[in-house]
C-alpha cells in the first residue's frame, strides 16, 4: 500500500503596501480552510506571504523596513490565527516570511520559510540561500530587486525533515534556478520539496518577454522534480502589487516530471493533488539511483569553482 499525502498549493494574490498583517493572515486562513475543504493535509503558502514583495522598493532607513516588513516572532499576535486554524483543522503547512533576529550583538535578517506540523508546532526552518537582484539603489530602474540588501545569505543549509510520513525539504523562489539546491535535498532523501515564490513578470535588467519567464518557470519545475525524483509544490504570491505584476502558475509536479495541477489565476487560488509519495520508487531504484550512477569524482568543479572560467583542454 503506497503512502499518500493530499497536498495543496495555496496561491496568494497581491498584497499591497497598504495591506496589514491581519488582513494578509485572514486571507491565508481562508485559503487554508478552502484547502482543508478539498481534503488537503499539507498546504504550501508563498514566499514572504505576510507582506507585499518589499525588496522592489528602496528604503534608506532599515529601521523602517524592519518595522514594516519583518517578523521578530513567528507566530506573532497578528499571524497566530493561521497557526490556530491549522491546528484546529489538523493541517500542516509551509510558509515564507521575512525573519528578523538579534544574534551575537547584531541584527540579522533572512528570507525564511518554515514547516509547521498539523499540531501547529514549527518542525523545520530554512533561510533562503540564493538571493537574486542587487544591494545598490537603481533609481533609473522601473523597480528594485533588493534581496541582497535586505537579507543575509541563509545560514542553515539545505535540509530535509521527517514530516507527515514523508521526507520533506524546503527551498525559496530563486533557489529553483540552481540545480545544486535540489540535488543536495535529493541526496538527503527528499520525497517532497516545498517552494514559495514571488517572481516579477518583467525583467528589471533587460526587455524579456513575460511568456518566456513563465516558460523558464515551467521547465525548471518539471526538470527539477524529475531529475531528483521528488514531488514539488511551488506556490506563488502574484498579481499586480501596487502596480508591479508577478506571475502565478503555482504548480504541483510529480516525481515523474508531470504537472499534476496548475493555478489559472493571479489571485487567491487553491490547487490540490492526492500525491502518491511512493510514485518515485521506480525512478529512485533505476534511472535516478544516485548510488549506482553518479560520479562525483568528475563533479569537482561544481563545488570548487564559483563563476565560469574558460579553461579549454589542450588537445584530445
Ligand atoms: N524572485 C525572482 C526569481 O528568482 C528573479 C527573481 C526572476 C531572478 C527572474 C532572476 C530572474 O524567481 C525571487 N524572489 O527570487
Amino acid at each position: 500500500m503506497s503512502r499518500h499525502l493530499r497536498m495543496a498549493a495555496a496561491q496568494l494574490g497581491p498584497l499591497h503596501l497598504s495591506d496589514t498583517r491581519t488582513s494578509a493572515t485572514q486571507r491565508l486562513v481562508n485559503l487554508l480552510r478552502e484547502a482543508h475543504g478539498m481534503g488537503a493535509k499539507f498546504v504550501v503558502f508563498p514566499e514572504l506571504a505576510f507582506t507585499t514583495f518589499f525588496p522592489r522598493h528602496w528604503y534608506e532607513d532599515l529601521a523602517e523596513v524592519d518595522r514594516r516588513f519583518f517578523e521578530s516572532t513567528m507566530p506573532s499576535a497578528e499571524t497566530q490565527p493561521l497557526f490556530d486554524a491549522a491546528r484546529k483543522l489538523g493541517v500542516g503547512f509551509y510558509i515564507g516570511y521575512a525573519e528578523l533576529l538579534q544574534e551575537g550583538g547584531r541584527t540579522r535578517r533572512f528570507n525564511t520559510a518554515i514547516l509547521v506540523g498539523p499540531d501547529g508546532s514549527i518542525a523545520g526552518k530554512y533561510r533562503k540561500i540564493h538571493l537574486p537582484g542587487h544591494a545598490d539603489h537603481k533609481p533609473e530602474a522601473a523597480f528594485q530587486h533588493l534581496e541582497k540588501k535586505y537579507f543575509e545569505v541563509g545560514n542553515l543549509g539545505f535540509r530535509v525533515w521527517r514530516f507527515m510520513d514523508t521526507i520533506t525539504g524546503m527551498l525559496i523562489c530563486n533557489d529553483r534556478r540552481w540545480p545544486e539546491a535540489f540535488r543536495v535535498l535529493a541526496l538527503q532523501g527528499a520525497e517532497v520539496v516545498a517552494l514559495g515564490f514571488n517572481t516579477p513578470s518583467e525583467n528589471l535588467n533587460y526587455p524579456e518577454p513575460p511568456a518566456l519567464r513563465v516558460h523558464h518557470h515551467l521547465i525548471m519545475a518539471q526538470s527539477m522534480a524529475f531529475q531528483n525524483a521528488t514531488w514539488l509544490v511551488e506556490t506563488a504570491k502574484c498579481g499586480f502589487e501596487d502596480g508591479y505584476r508577478m506571475f502565478g502558475h503555482s504548480l504541483i509536479v510529480t516525481p515523474t516530471g508531470e504537472i499534476a495541477a496548475k493555478s489559472v489565476t493571479e489571485e487567491d487560488e487553491v490547487i490540490c493533488v492526492n500525491a502518491d509519495i511512493d510514485l518515485a520508487a521506480d525512478l529512485k531504484r533505476t534511472m535516478f539511483n544516485f548510488a549506482a550512477h553518479r560520479r562525483p569524482e568528475h563533479y569537482r568543479l561544481i563545488v570548487d569553482r564559483i563563476g565560469a572560467e574558460v579553461t579549454p583542454a589542450e588537445g584530445p
